[in-house]
């Protein structure tokens, strides 16, 4: 290969570790997913302005953005309608993965309260009674499980309730003025326009379904009540699916706390058993880890000649047991096949979300156990052990040992892996947060109010094999931090940012002089691991306890948001549910809607005076950081500080 080749294909990846693993796969030629990139190319130009349509058998249509050629498919549709359908799709899908998940586990709450389950139990009464309270249900006098049978009934409702009042997670959770503020919209939108447009979700499986609904053929084709609609699905994935998810997660399996993690693919050990874990729900990982950490499995591994079980993480599953567990992580989402290459992976373990199918044919090439557990996410190749939360520590046991029994067929020669590790210290959850700072979100407020902190940024998402793997994550969050903003986020950011080191304490000499004095002061990195995309809650349960505690709306404080590197329909959701919370989220790259004006009106512009959120786009981190920065300031002196 020539140097400028090799310099070139040395720019996939701004993680040096995915640097050595990719020179590793193109000397085994092994395709990954950047060249499989570069054989789609050139992508759909409809696809990527969001104007094709394949609703109905008349179609597909398309409509070319530019004036050549038919200005509506073949039903009347308009780019418009055809956009808003695409996206309000989009964000019916990625709410509906976050809150199915949810569901599951606010129904093993509920068959843990019944004593129905009995491989799982209330870790953290604390926090059920604290979720209680929140909801409004009584705990004083009460048995844990009767208060945790209410509380998983509650959350019950709020996916199937057939009423037209918004879900009780959300009234209760979401900031006082902004639930003001959403309903007094559709009162007045009601009034301006006569028609009704809803933000407030009636039903967390019925806004996704609505959606599926109305974007059927022939059913609304108004950009306003479509982007409305996806809005308000996402609101009741944010304050609904994803919180609930969250919050009974923290229930059943322990409120994370803080703690240090090792990030990277160094944190796979040579001579022990490796296990990764890898997708979104920790009802079943955290049992491998569990289990991996029993006698016996240490001396099974012992008998086929290694040291012990290193049950390691990968995206948010790896997000979730590294934050209650203190499971190393292997690396986020373009990092899942380069893992397998090491040839030290003896069992990749995935449930839901963000899986590449590619996986399967890869470990074929090597000793490693591909295994699927969940009915929602079977691959072909694959070997499947069904989970099931009613016998998980006989599941769990049983994919510990077939990780065990593929370790004798390591191919010793062809292992490599990359020496690669950072520290990071990690578990920002709220009630950390609040406890760091002496239990009231006050102390925060005052920093931010004097100026020593001049506002907080939340980065969600993705690895995007279109832009350079984590370099968007790691510039954006120096450029910030760098700027006295306070970084924390989720997701695959998280893993990034874990990697790159920005978690550890050595970081603070990155910040500006006043975000350094605060982490010193507290002891904590200038950059917070806050979870796993489900745990984007988090932030808004932050953002909520410090709109509460001032009385005021989300809107109104100096918080921004980010996508840098989005990839999925999840992270749509996440974006929508920011922004119809009150927060300007930037996104890259960019968003299937240009091809529509009105709908990227809305989002960039109209929203802005009727939420106070909304979407922008840009390409370069620095000029992202300069922009975010502005709309700080600028809420800064809305508020006159
Ligand atoms: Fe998936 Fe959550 Fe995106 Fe990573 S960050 S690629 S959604 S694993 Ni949410
Ligand atoms: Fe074409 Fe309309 Fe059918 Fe879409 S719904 S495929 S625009 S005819």
């Amino acid at each position: 290969m020539s140097e400028e080749i090799a310099g070139k294909k040395d720019m996939r990846s701004a993680d040096p570790a995915a640097v050595e693993m990719l020179r590793i796969a193109d000397r085994e030629g092994h395709e990954t997913l950047w060249e499989r990139y570069e054989k789609q190319q050139p992508q759909c130009s409809y696809g990527q302005l969001g104007t094709c349509c394949r609703i109905c058998s008349m179609g597909p249509c398309r409509i070319d953005p530019f004036g050549e050629g038919p200005t509506h498919g073949v039903c009347g549709a308009t780019a418009d309608t055809m956009v808003a359908r695409n996206l309000a799709r989009m964000a019916a899908v990625g709410s509906s993965s976050h809150s199915d998940h949810g569901r599951k586990v606010a129904q093993l709450l509920k068959a843990v309260a019944t004593g129905k389950n009995t491989d799982y139990r209330i870790s953290d009464p604390e926090k059920l009674k604290a979720v209680a309270a929140r909801l409004g249900i009584q705990t004083e006098g009460r048995e844990l499980n009767e208060i945790a049978g209410e509380v998983a009934d509650t959350a019950a409702n709020c996916f199937g309730k057939q009423d037209e009042e918004p879900i009780v997670f959300l009234e209760k959770y979401m900031p006082k003025k902004r639930f003001e503020r959403l309903k007094g919209l559709e009162d007045s939108l009601f009034e301006a326009t006569g028609a009704k447009i809803g933000f407030l979700p009636r039903g967390i499986d019925r806004e996704a379904v609505d959606i599926l609904h109305r974007t059927h053929f022939g059913c609304d084709h108004d950009p306003l009540s479509l982007v409305a609609q996806s809005v308000r699905c996402s609101l009741g994935d944010g304050w609904g699916g994803s919180l609930i998810a969250t919050e009974l997660q923290d229930i059943l399996l322990g409120t994370p706390s803080i703690r240090s993690i090792k990030a990277n693919l160094g944190v796979l050990e040579e001579e022990s058993v490796n296990v990764i874990v890898h997708g979104h729900e920790p009802v079943l990982s955290a049992k491998v880890v569990e289990m991996a950490q029993l006698p016996e499995m240490k001396a099974a591994a012992e008998a086929v000649g290694a040291k012990r079980v290193n049950v390691v993480g990968l995206c948010c599953t790896g997000n979730e047991v590294l934050l209650r567990q203190g499971v190393g992580i292997a690396g986020n989402e373009a990092q899942s096949e380069l893992a397998i290459m090491t040839g030290a992976v003896d069992a990749m373990v995935v449930d839901v979300q963000c899986i590449f199918p590619a996986l399967a044919d890869l470990c074929s090439c090597y000793h490693t156990r591909f295994i699927t557990t969940s009915e929602q996410a079977k691959i072909p190749g694959a070997l499947h052990i069904q989970f099931d939360e009613h016998n998980a520590d006989a599941i769990a046991t049983r994919i510990i040992r077939t990780a065990i029994e593929a370790f004798p067929n390591r191919n010793k020669a062809k292992v490599y892996i990359p020496k690669h590790t950072s520290n990071a210290i990690v578990g920002f959850t709220v009630e950390e947060i609040l406890k760091a700072i002496g239990g009231t979100p006050q102390p925060l407020i005052d920093l931010i109010v004097n100026g020593t902190i001049k506002g907080v940024a939340g980065i969600v998402g993705c690895n995007n094999v279109k832009v350079q793997q984590d370099r968007f994550h790691r510039s954006l969050t120096s450029e910030l931090i760098k700027r006295d903003i306070l970084v924390i986020g989720t997701g695959c950011w998280a893993v990034a940012a874990a990697k790159a080191g920005f978690m550890d304490l050595p970081a603070r000499e990155l910040a500006g002089p006043g975000l350094r004095a605060v982490c010193e002061k507290l002891g904590v990195p200038p950059v917070l691991h806050m979870g796993s995309c489900v745990d984007c809650s988090r932030m808004l349960n932050l953002a909520g306890a410090i709109a509460d505690h001032l009385g005021a709306d989300i809107s109104d404080l100096p918080l921004v948001g980010s996508a840098p590197e989005w990839t999925t329909e999840k992270a749509v959701a996440i974006g929508a549910y920011f922004v119809g919370s009150g927060i300007p989220v930037h996104l890259w790259p960019l968003p299937p809607i240009l091809g529509g004006p009105a709908v990227t009106k809305i989002l960039t512009q109209d929203a802005k005076e009727v939420l106070g959120g909304y979407f922008f786009v840009e390409e370069d981190p620095v000029a992202t950081a300069d922009r975010m920065e502005k709309i700080i300031m600028e809420k800064r002196s809305a508020l006159g500080i």
